[in-house]
């Protein structure tokens, strides 16, 4: 049994947990150990403890194990792409792509540790001097997703640690084995007992005992609306900072002038890649009624001719859905928007292969009207939904009509509409040409709306979360 990481020590618990992989049922990648409240909680203690002297380490202390995780992060990617592929279902070159993400990050916040700085500012008042500085938050939980398993906590757990926190970190069950791949590699770079401490287990166990602990400094959650809007909920007695990632419903406009084949190629890879299991996947296509029918007929082939499969086989293009939850809901979804008058134009059945596995063909769902169900709420899986507009006023006016604000894009060759539509979309992120899908790693992440609320993560903005204000005042 692989086990937790509490104040620098692996520990196993009676309870384990199979992590089964969604291309074939009958392979199980481990069993994990699954924490109950009293090892959250020495958790929790640990990282309390660990604190003052994490945030008082230097600067270069912070670099060096930041750099030495992210290089061997980087040296081991193959066969850490290979465990993610295997226990989450992307397909081995994304899997390895992400894994490359999840080194670069380490890499980015490794340098962050060097570049911290305050200002000195002149006070109003004479012979009184200003100096602003940043400081550690303290105890950061960290609550991620199974989507990412590797980049989500490297984008949260090195911010983290380059500013001087210390950390629990829990991460989504159906994907523990990144996890613990990558709080291992950590330990061994270095990181202080009681630092980083790994606690995987249920959210109603692990998560709830980080949200009822007053020492949880701050906690950096990414996941379903319904338990952020609970982490929001129990934060606030607390006064706690909260940084929460959520759905997305992102628009994807395509414009009478765009280029069909870019167009095609960004719905494509925004709204199916990784199985459409991003909140950042182009699951809503806005597209004119000049290009509509061209669009669509191009854009169903393509999902025709796609390769579903076994994440590790070569030449799977979209691997399986994450696990048999997951499954029902995206088919509920397709059931759904057809019983509202959508047509399921391409894909939407389920596909056999030689291993028992979650394989879903993407679906393509058109003559769908803004209002549907279909339009409004995320589904979290390889289903997209086509809304035909006349003109970009309409396109513009659909694509903000959401409570979600994460993504935007555009496929356009005019450069008034594009920059138009960069102005006046209404989400954190807008992409042109582009599928909404898929962010560098260096700079902010985030959104508005029902999709975020905090601080941005990610580049040098994700001080503004991971850090706190400290302005001192100096009379000589
Ligand atoms: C990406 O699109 O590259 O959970 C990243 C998610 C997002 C990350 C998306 N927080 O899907």
């Amino acid at each position: 049994m692989k086990p937790l990481l509490i104040n620098g020590e692996w520990v196993t618990t009676s309870h384990g947990m199979d992590n089964v992989n969604p291309s074939d049922v009958s392979d199980i990648v481990a069993v994990y150990a699954q924490a109950g409240r009293a090892e959250a909680e020495s958790a929790i203690a640990a990282a309390a403890q660990a604190a003052p002297d994490w945030g008082l380490t230097t600067p270069q202390q912070r670099h060096d194990i930041l750099h030495a995780a992210g290089n061997e992060i980087l040296a081991r990617k193959a066969e850490l792409g290979a465990l993610l592929a295997r226990e989450e279902g992307k397909v081995l070159p994304e899997a390895i792509g992400e894994v490359n993400r999840a080194g670069q990050i380490f890499l980015f916040f490794a340098g962050e540790a060097l570049r911290q700085r305050g200002d000195r500012i002149d006070s109003v008042r004479p012979g009184v001097g200003i100096e602003v500085t940043r400081e550690p938050v303290g105890v950061v939980g960290i609550i991620a997703p199974w989507n990412f398993p590797i980049a989500i906590p490297a984008w949260k757990i090195a911010p983290a640690l380059c500013y001087g926190n210390t950390v629990v970190f829990k991460p989504a069950e159906l994907v523990p084995g990144c996890a613990w791949a990558l709080t291992d590699i950590l330990h061994r770079a270095g990181v202080p007992n009681g630092a980083l401490n790994l606690v995987m287990g249920p959210g109603s166990v692990v998560g709830q005992t980080m949200l009822d602990d007053p020492r949880v400094d701050a906690i950096s959650f990414t996941g379903s609306q319904a338990t952020g809007a609970r982490v929001a909920a129990a934060s606030l007695p607390h006064m706690r900072k909260i940084q929460l990632e959520m759905g997305g419903k992102n628009p994807l406009v395509v414009l009478d002038d765009a280029d069909l084949e870019i167009a095609v190629h960004a719905a494509l890879d925004g709204a199916f890649f990784s199985t459409g299991q991003r909140c950042t996947a182009s699951s809503r296509l806005i597209v004119d009624e000049g290009i509509h029918d061209r669009f669509v007929a191009a854009l169903a082939d393509r999902i025709t001719a796609l390769n579903v499969g076994h994440a590790l086989s070569e030449d799977t293009q979209i691997g399986p859905v994450v696990d048999p939850t997951q499954l029902a809901q995206d088919e509920d979804y397709i059931a759904t928007a057809r019983a509202q008058g959508g047509v399921l134009r391409a894909g939407g059945e389920r596909v056999r292969r030689e291993t028992e596995g979650y394989f879903l063909r993407p679906a393509l769902i058109t003559e769908t009207e803004p209002l549907m169900r279909i339009n409004r709420e995320e589904v979290f899986g390889p289903v997209a939904s086509v809304i035909r507009v006349r003109g970009y006023d309409e396109a513009l006016s659909v694509a903000n009509d959401s409570e979600f604000g994460l993504s935007a894009g555009i496929c356009t060759t005019s450069l008034k509409y594009a920059s138009d539509f960069k102005r006046k979309s209404q989400a954190g992120m807008v992409m042109v040409n582009l599928p909404t899908a898929g962010v560098d790693y260096h700079v902010p992440f985030g959104g508005r709306k029902s999709s975020s609320y905090g601080a941005r993560e990610q580049g040098s903005y994700a001080a503004e979360f991971f850090t706190t204000v400290k302005t001192a005042y100096t009379c000589a």
